[in-house]
């Protein structure tokens, strides 16, 4: 991983639970299944391959924050994970089951320096089971003045009527709404809102498609509007989300306030393999590139990029900043993984940008 100069021993149970990843899982639900004789009554046909899945999803999330040796990303994945579950219906003791059965074959089949890294992490997610789930602050609270406008184009989403929607965009901007408000006041938190009925089981995947594809759909129509912005020379960024990552709304909207702000954008959209990524900002002369990481498992990949980023002669020195919401958590995470800065607004993107590529990645 980018950055990180000695092996802990966390990065070593993460090697050993990713090379036998199937086995400790296959393992770990007989042990479940064992321990709860309900389970494949309650959980019906096909339960344990259901439980093979899910045990898969948490062992991802386990190596993905031991490599980056951070137990609290474990504990803010395994708190999503009881969020869906209590959505859903389902009994968390089957999670926390699921999660004491992995704790207990992996303290018995790895090494015991890694076993004990590993310790933290299944205790304090442990911890907060049983204890009641907070009530999560709605995305539409960040809109201001723009609430009443983010909540008539959601609801319109959520009828079907796209182009009603995309008209009171439209009409706002060529009423003067600034594109940056539009899109950090209505078009962002709307789509977390969505995303947080999601979780919260109110919309299905359809309705989050449908309202996700339409955004897109108003974003390339306000792209006139961004592309007019006066070009400068010298400023070329390349942004796109890391290979693996799947989201490209964020990543977009900070390539468009890049442009807005006189930049040339080669926008790539989502998962970009890393050899691809070099091979673009080599053929496009790039100045900075964004990467973006969305879930926690995409940052071992952004670590990835930035190593192939410097070890190709001709791009080593182009400034890398990452950003997305896995790098939240963490206001650190960044500087392990290698890369030249983070930040939250766009704007401070740009501006960061900026002080990257007149004084040097060096100086800063
Ligand atoms: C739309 C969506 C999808 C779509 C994406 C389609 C597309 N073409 O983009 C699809 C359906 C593919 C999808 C898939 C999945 N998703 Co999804 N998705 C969302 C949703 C609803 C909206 C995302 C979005 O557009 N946000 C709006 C943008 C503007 O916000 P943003 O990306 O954070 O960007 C801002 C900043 O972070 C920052 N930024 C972003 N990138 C960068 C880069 C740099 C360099 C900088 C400086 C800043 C920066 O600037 C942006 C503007 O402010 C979110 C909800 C949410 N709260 O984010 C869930 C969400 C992210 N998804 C989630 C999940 C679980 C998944 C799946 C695992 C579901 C599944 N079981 O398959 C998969 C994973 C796919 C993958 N491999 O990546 C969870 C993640 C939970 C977690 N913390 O782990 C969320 C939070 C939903 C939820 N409430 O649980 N998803």
């Amino acid at each position: 991983m980018g950055g990180v100069q000695k092996k802990q021993p966390s990065e070593f149970a993460a090697e050993i639970i990713q090379g036998s990843a199937r086995a400790l899982v296959a393992a770990s639900v007989e042990r479940m299944f064992a321990k709860d004789p309900s389970l494949p009554v309650r959980w019906g046909s096909g339960a344990f391959q259901k439980w093979v899945s899910e045990l898969h999803a948490r062992v991802d999330q386990l190596i993905s924050a031991a490599r980056l040796h951070r137990p609290a990303v474990f504990v803010a994945n395994t708190d999503w994970a009881r969020r869906a579950y209590a959505a859903r219906n389902v009994e968390e003791k089957d999670l926390a089951l699921g999660l004491m059965c992995l704790a207990e074959v992996l303290e018995e089949e790895l090494p015991a320096p890694a076993a004990d890294a590993l310790r933290p992490y299944f205790k304090g997610a442990l911890a907060h089971f049983g204890t009641p789930l907070e009530d999560e602050p709605s995305p539409l609270d960040r809109c201001g003045e723009y609430t009443d406008l983010a909540v008539r184009y959601l609801t319109r989403l959520l009828e079907g009527k796209r182009e009603v929607a995309s008209r009171l965009i439209l009409d706002a901007v060529a009423s003067g709404v600034p594109v940056d408000r539009i899109y950090l006041q209505v078009l962002g938190p709307v789509q977390d809102e969505i995303g947080r009925l999601w979780l919260a089981g109110e919309v299905h995947v359809g309705e989050e498609h449908y309202c996700t594809a339409s955004t897109m759909h108003v974003m390339s129509q306000l792209y006139p509007v961004i592309a007019a912005a006066p070009k400068r020379e010298g400023r070329t960024v390349l942004a796109a989300s890391v290979e693996g990552n799947a989201h490209e709304i964020g990543i977009r909207m900070i390539s468009d306030f890049f442009e807005l702000a006189g930049w040339r954008s080669i926008y790539l959209g989502t998962s970009i393999p890393a050899d691809d990524l070099v091979q673009t900002m080599i053929d496009f002369e790039v100045d900075v590139v964004c990467l973006s990481a969305m879930l926690t498992v995409h940052l071992d990949v952004v670590g990835d990029t930035i190593n192939a980023v410097r070890a190709e002669p001709k791009t080593a020195d182009i400034p890398v900043i990452v950003g997305g919401k896995a790098f939240l958590l963490d206001t650190e995470l960044w500087k392990d993984l290698g890369a030249d800065g983070s930040e939250r607004h766009p704007v401070d993107t740009v501006d960061l940008a900026e002080k990257l590529v007149t004084r040097g990645r060096a100086r800063l």
